[in-house]
């Protein structure tokens, strides 16, 4: 198992949190997901690759690099 942590930009609220974290989840081989909108950050755990993690965010309208 991997843990990935991302900078992601563009989070402005809970709903944002939201669908982030769903996007995240949706990536084959996530286990878990924690995402900090004061620090604009996401954890990851699971096997999923970052390229894969920064592509789900980007499909939902949010920028994503890896930390
Ligand atoms: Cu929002």
């Amino acid at each position: 198992m991997t843990i990935t942590t991302l900078h992601i930009t563009g989070m402005t609220c809970g709903h944002c949190v939201a669908a982030v974290t769903a996007a995240l989840k949706a990536v084959p081989g996530v286990e878990s997901v924690q995402v900090n909108l004061e620090r604009g950050e996401g954890v990851i755990k699971g096997s999923a690759s970052a390229e894969q993690l920064v592509q789900a965010v980007g499909a939902e309208g949010y920028e994503a690099r890896p930390a």
